[in-house]
């Protein structure tokens, strides 16, 4: 909060300010109120800009809702002005809130050329990569962790842990992998690999689910998506 307060010119005399103090809400006596500070450090101007920062515990006291702090300025003559004059307050907003963060990633679809979308050819002892966004709502909380896994729901934490792909779990949009092991799958396995991740706020997202065929010409896998229609 800042503000200028003068003295005004009286029969041609004014003097400068000496002091300045604030009330929230209601207006106290004199000398009773928060002393202001002046911005360049002197009272030694019939003008001086002054503020005041308000403490947070103050902010934490002040109930929700609409707020006025009213001030007033004392000149080096003693004399104090009118705490209740035209200009002498303003309103302040008081909205109290936490954000909460409730919402868990999303996983979104797979990264092109890190496997997933487009089908890929491998020797079949060679993990295959599956590499996903997950990206928190709102970005609010980093993203912290993903993982993975085939079969039933292992319950969250108990999947296979997916890597950031750039080596960080720094923000709250990662793309993350998962190299997966598939040569023990004969051909025409069809497999549902479903992944989730995790925010720093603790929240696991929903399951997604990427379906593939795993089809095999000797020691050669192909990993063909299947798309969702
Ligand atoms: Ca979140
Ligand atoms: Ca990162």
């Amino acid at each position: 909060m800042s503000g200028y307060i003068s003295d005004p010119v009286v029969a041609r005399v004014n003097s400068n300010a000496a002091n300045s103090e604030g009330f929230i809400d209601t207006p106290g006596a004199t000398n009773k109120g928060f002393l202001l500070m002046t911005e360049d450090g002197s009272w030694d101007t019939p003008q001086e800009l002054i503020y005041y920062n308000l403490p947070v515990p103050t902010l934490q006291m002040l109930a929700q809702g609409t707020h006025t702090l009213y001030v007033h300025g004392q000149d080096s003559a003693g004399n104090w002005g009118v705490v209740t004059a035209t200009n002498a307050s303003v309103t302040l907003v008081v909205t109290k809130g936490v954000a909460v963060d409730t919402g868990g990633p999303l996983i979104g679809e797979p990264v092109a050329g890190l496997g997933g979308l487009t089908a890929q050819a491998l020797q079949c002892h060679e993990a295959m990569t599956m590499a996903v966004t997950a990206a928190d709502p709102g970005y609010v909380s980093n993203i912290t962790g993903a993982e993975w896994w085939v079969g039933p729901d292992p319950g969250a934490g108990n999947g296979t842990a997916m890597q950031a792909v750039d080596g960080h779990f720094d923000s709250t949009v990662e793309v993350v992998k998962a190299e997966i092991e598939v040569s023990s799958y004969p051909n025409g396995t069809q497999l549902a690999i479903e992944m989730r991740a995790k925010d720093a706020s603790g929240n696991w997202g929903p399951v997604s689910t990427q379906s593939l065929v795993v089809a095999r010409s000797g020691v050669m896998c192909f990993y063909l998506p299947i798309i969702a229609h």
